[in-house]
């Protein structure tokens, strides 16, 4: 009685806006600001809901990445610091949608029971809310807290402006016992990047000549704002950070690693003057990395590396490391890790063939980190990136609890062997390289001690592979839904016939790649091509942006 009064009067202070309806898509509720106060409140309950069904810590996360500023969104960390289960996600739709503060309480009771959500004599719902700087976000935080507290019993701590991987980064640590405050991110961070740069090979500690410094585009976020702490604390990058919250500049306006990696041009505040040097690309919640160089010539397009060339540098380093441990014959067992690159269709088939080159196994899934999370779970060691820049490296907790063994039993027996700095690397990679979500803050340490460790510039790392050109377009449908595709959005099984006149225009192009697939954030469908030239890849995905048509 007292939990149904508390959620009637509360709802009824945060009614729907007439005519909106909203869906949960690949990675929460996102909208015109305006009108997600409801949404936002709702997810707060559901939240509460969740943690209590886990009887975990819980977060709520209060941003719209990359879009634009006057855009924001809200999506849930589950327990370990991941996305919300998917099989949530429907119950989320109907909530955000529920007409009236009646159907809405009805709704949570019929899911409770569903669920069988425990209320009595349990540990009471505790959440952790972060925002990103959007001026929307302090009024938003708010009415997710009052969702949250809508729940009886429920608590939810406000952790104040945060990237988007650090309120998950959180949220996982809680769960695990760990000290989860934004210092002990920052801590663990530089103790792990400052333990890399100790076990670097003396002898490649030179860079190869050209220009050490780093300049980073922050999308006039927050991540460059965080990542000024972080320099400051490590006190040993040679780091600009620019287009940072704390500058003037519009969030995500020219700036940030969507547009960088979209439009293949350099953001605001770069140019001529920085040709040669390495620059960095955040985009706006920090969960997303893209680097690039600036060509002399101003007007040419820039040196785009990509996410999957970031992968394929992760994948080299680790197999390095591998092979170290390797060598030594009394390490049994190390043969046994499993190694596994995850990719969506998205990834430039080069950077596959490279991947597949290095004798790896390489996975596709759909669009949306969920999916590549799930795959690269699987795995002792898995890696995934988006072409976008959103990935991470996974470590299975049984080879990390063999990782630690192995370099305690190595310390006690060969001092310092080749073996043994290898385990510790990658149990310093395991700590720098966020566990719950794709993270450009711990991103952008470990590439930069990796191209130390290398003795690599940016144009040798982005020699690794020459990218094939590649176009993206979108295409308004009267019903994106009518596309469904099948084997990781590389095929289109309905409507019938649109297959098979994409391979036919496909099989005119040397090297031809193409797939259609509805996006999970727009309502388009999008078309991305592949082939030997420029001028083929725009062709072929003109010609398939007529089909869908
Ligand atoms: C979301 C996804 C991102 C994906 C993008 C695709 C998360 C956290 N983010 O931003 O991974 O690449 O959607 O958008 O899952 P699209 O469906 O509009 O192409
Ligand atoms: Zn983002």
């Amino acid at each position: 009685e007292e939990q149904k009064s508390l959620l009637l009067e509360s709802s009824s202070r945060f009614l729907l806006s007439q005519g909106v309806k909203v869906s949960y898509g690949t990675a929460g509720f996102r909208e015109d600001a305006s009108i997600l106060s409801s949404t936002v409140y709702r997810v707060g309950i559901l939240a509460a809901l969740r943690s209590l069904k886990t009887q975990s810590v819980i977060g709520v996360m209060i941003t719209a990445s990359h879009n634009k500023f006057s855009d924001n969104g809200v999506k849930i960390a589950d327990p370990n610091g991941g996305m919300l289960s998917q099989h949530w996600e429907p119950f989320a739709d109907k909530l955000a949608n529920a007409p009236s503060p009646q159907q809405l309480l009805q709704l949570i009771n019929e899911f409770v029971e569903k669920e069988r959500i425990p209320f009595d004599g349990v540990r009471p719902a505790e959440i952790l809310l972060g925002r990103d700087t959007r001026p929307s976000g302090e009024a938003l935080l708010e009415a997710a807290r009052q969702g949250v507290t809508s729940i009886v019993g429920a608590v939810a701590s406000d952790m104040g402006i945060l990237t988007t991987p650090q309120l998950h980064w959180m949220v996982r640590a809680r769960n695990k016992g760990i000290k989860a405050s934004e210092q002990d991110y920052f801590e663990q961070l530089t103790s792990s990047f400052r333990c890399l740069m100790d076990l670097i090979p003396t002898e490649r500690k030179v860079f190869d000549g050209v220009n050490d410094k780093l300049v980073v585009d922050g999308a006039n976020g927050v991540g460059g704002a965080k990542l000024r702490i972080l320099h400051n604390l490590l006190n040993v990058l040679d780091m600009e950070v620019r287009n940072s919250s704390e500058d003037e500049g519009v969030l995500n306006d020219g700036v940030g690693a969507d547009y960088v990696q979209k439009e293949k041009v350099a953001p605001r505040g770069f140019g001529s003057k920085d040709a040669g040097t390495r620059c960095a690309s955040l985009d706006g919640d920090a969960d997303r990395l893209v680097y690039f160089s600036v060509p002399p010539e101003s007007n040419a397009q820039i040196d785009l590396v990509d996410g999957d060339k970031i992968l394929s540098l992760f994948a080299v380093f680790i197999r390095e490391q591998l092979s170290l441990l390797n060598e030594k014959e009394d390490i049994k067992n190390c043969g046994k890790a499993r190694l596994g690159i995850v990719q969506t269709a998205y990834a430039n088939g080069a950077s596959t063939n490279y991947l597949k080159n290095l004798d790896l196994e390489v996975n596709l899934t759909p669009t949306g980190v969920k999916y590549l999370h799930e795959k690269a779970a699987e795995f002792d060691i898995g890696i995934y990136f988006e072409a976008n820049g959103h990935g991470t490296i996974l470590f299975s907790e049984s080879f990390i609890e063999w990782l630690e063994v192995r370099s305690n039993m190595l310390s006690s027996g060969s001092k310092g062997s080749e073996a043994e700095k290898a385990a510790l690397r990658l149990l310093a990679v395991s700590k720098l390289i966020n566990q719950a979500v794709g993270d450009a803050l711990s991103g952008v340490l470990l590439v930069e001690v990796i191209l130390k460790h290398m003795g690599w510039s940016i144009h040798r790392w982005n020699e690794l592979y020459i990218d094939l050109p590649s176009r993206q377009l979108k295409v308004k449908v009267a019903d994106r839904t009518s596309v469904v595709t099948a084997n990781a959005e590389t095929v289109v099984v309905s409507p019938p016939g649109l297959q098979e006149a994409i391979n036919a225009e496909t099989a005119k192009y040397n090297q031809g790649r193409c797939f259609v697939r509805p996006s999970g954030t727009e309502d388009v469908v999008r078309v991305y091509a592949e082939a030997s030239t420029q001028e083929a890849a725009d062709t072929l995905a003109n010609g398939v942006a007529k089909l869908v048509d």
